[in-house]
């Protein structure tokens, strides 16, 4: 292992409040991970996981030697994409193992990936990888960006960020690390990993020039990627889409090139008065993704960065050839997604998963975001979660988190988690939405402890418990509070919850269902109310606590 700078590094560990981890086994060499919420009604419920071994209490976690290698013993075919499998008819491990999480069977799982509606990002080089599927057929996922910038964070950190990440449901996880120490970055981050990683090679080419686009070659770019690729990198986004002819488009635009790697591809463009590299070179690039079966994330350089800017020229050409650039990757056996926007007001949105799955033959949609207004800068977790669950319910497989520091700096871990959690809401808001069979048994499960005043149960089935039950110990923190047929947002008197069970109560003793119940009710409390003299405001005298 190339590692030379130590991390001496600690990562969070132990369970989620409320859960433990544990392993379903599926079949003789597959097992896959579980959340499974223990309820206190004898119950419990399972839930996708994507924590990796850090949420074990039985997991010796020794980040030196990084996580035990589980796809090594597995026999994965030779040469073989998981795209060359799935079209031959060959069930993969890879497949069968994502077919156990989603619940659903491997032959479907297989259909969805030789169709290319579905990717497997999966480096053979990822030995620690627990493998995951991205496709509109199955659950919606989130990928957290993470990475150092020249200015700020070290390798500790990073590889802290990843596995927080995981732990509140990060799906897949980019290294976007630029300024020094990107190999070693990446590589304590990759060893550590039970997610696919994600990078942007053109950040670390750009390094190797000192920061200059003009003097980036192919070939510098092409040995980036080798050396990623080695390293066990699962997906990569490229820029191949951002051609000469289309910067003109963009200089009209409010916010111009909004994108990192679009924007360096453009100078590259316009300093040689060529034709990217990135396009020209774009076979030779396929097979070098192939021999590790790395997946394309095929980059949207020109996605709008202003609500002014959305669905323009320059984009919907950018994608146009994002769909020609599918084309050639598939027919080299390399899986592909694509990269979507950006900043987009909602009435906007459906027309770029429309766009976008007739171009590129329904190629999994990765969007960032989008957000649907520009004005809350501190808030874009929320103006872009808006336009995510939307674009998620219109067929997006994938969304990119932003945080709460999106324009305005680097995320720490507390953004890492706030982006996180609000990301899962989209995408499971999206998941209710598309009816997909397993999503509502926690919504349902959820629901039916608050009815109960479960209280433990609400915080345990909730995305984030420790929150939740911080909030509601913040009034109530006594433990007889936990089992309290109330909170202090409505008090004893006037929570719904409590007078409806009353309702329930009052049929159940009179013998009736539950409309004759509420009329009864209501008849009783009306004549209780003129008999108190039909007032709705009473003098403080005559109030009792019988009336009150
Ligand atoms: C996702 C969809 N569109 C862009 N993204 C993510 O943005 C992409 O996956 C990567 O994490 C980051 C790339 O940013 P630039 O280089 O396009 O700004
Ligand atoms: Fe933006």
């Amino acid at each position: 292992m190339s590692r030379t700078v130590s991390t001496a590094t600690s990562v969070t560990t132990g369970p989620i409040a409320g859960s433990t981890k544990e392993y379903v086994q599926w079949s003789d060499d597959i097992r896959v991970p579980v959340r499974r919420v223990h309820l206190s009604n004898g119950e419990h419920l399972d839930l996708y996981d994507t924590s990796g071994p850090y949420t074990d209490t039985n997991a010796q976690i020794d980040v030196d030697a990084g996580l035990p290698r589980i796809r090594e013993q597995w026999s994965t075919g030779k040469g073989q994409t998981q795209l060359d499998a799935a079209r031959a008819g060959v069930l993969t491990p890879e497949m069968r193992y994502c077919a156990a999480r989603e619940d659903v069977s491997p032959e479907f799982v297989l259909a969805e990936v030789a169709a290319g509606r579905a990717v497997i990002p999966a480096n053979r080089q990822h030995p620690e990888l627990e493998p995951m599927i991205i496709g509109k057929a199955f659950a919606v996922k989130i990928n957290a960006n993470i990475g150092n910038s020249a200015v700020t964070s070290s390798i500790a950190e990073e590889v802290e960020k990843m596995v927080w990440a995981t732990r509140w449901g990060a799906d897949t996880i980019m290294d976007l690390s630029t300024g020094r120490n990107i190999h070693e970055t990446r590589e304590w981050i990759l060893r550590n990993s039970p997610v696919p990683v994600g990078t942007v090679p053109i950040y670390q080419a750009l390094e190797k020039v000192n920061g200059d686009p003009a003097a980036l070659t192919w070939e510098i770019y092409r040995d980036t990627v080798l050396e990623q690729c080695e390293q066990g990198v699962d997906y990569m986004t490229v820029h191949a889409g951002v051609l000469l002819r289309y910067i003109p488009l963009t200089a009209r635009r409010v916010t111009g090139i909004v994108s990192r790697g679009g924007s360096i591809m453009a100078a590259w463009c316009l300093a040689h008065h060529r034709e990217s590299f990135l396009y020209t070179h774009f076979g030779e690039l396929c097979e070098i993704l192939r021999r590790y079966d790395v997946t394309f994330s095929l980059g949207d350089g020109l996605r709008p960065g202003s609500i002014a800017d959305a669905n323009d020229e320059a984009q919907f050409a950018e994608l146009r050839t994002l769909g020609e650039l599918t084309k050639i990757a598939k027919s080299h056996g390399v899986q592909v997604m694509i990269e979507g926007p950006g900043h987009v007001p909602m009435h906007k949105i459906v027309e770029n998963v429309r766009l976008e799955e007739e171009l590129c033959e329904e190629a999994p949609f990765y969007t960032l975001g989008p957000l649907t207004t520009d004005i809350a800068p501190a808030y874009d977790h929320i103006t872009s979660a808006i336009g995510a669950a939307m674009i998620a319910q219109a067929g997006t497989a994938m969304l990119c988190y932003v945080t709460p520091k999106e324009h305005l700096g680097l995320p720490n871990r507390d953004d890492v988690k706030t982006g996180v959690i609000t990301y899962k809401i989209a995408a499971h808001a999206a998941d209710l939405a598309k009816q997909h069979p397993r999503a509502q048994k926690r919504d349902d499960a959820l629901s039916k402890a608050r009815f109960e005043f479960r209280w433990h149960d609400q915080f345990a089935l909730s995305l984030d418990p420790d929150t939740a039950r911080e909030f509601h110990d913040e009034t109530l923190p006594a433990e007889p509070a936990k089992t309290a047929h109330f909170c202090s947002m409505c008090g004893p008197k006037f929570c719904s919850m409590r007078i409806s069970a009353d309702v329930r109560e009052y049929a159940q003793q009179h013998g009736l269902d539950s409309v004759e119940a509420i009329e009864a009710g209501m008849a009783e409390k009306s004549s209780e109310f003129v008999d108190a003299g039909g007032r709705v405001y009473l003098p403080v005298e005559s109030v009792t606590s019988e009336n009150r």
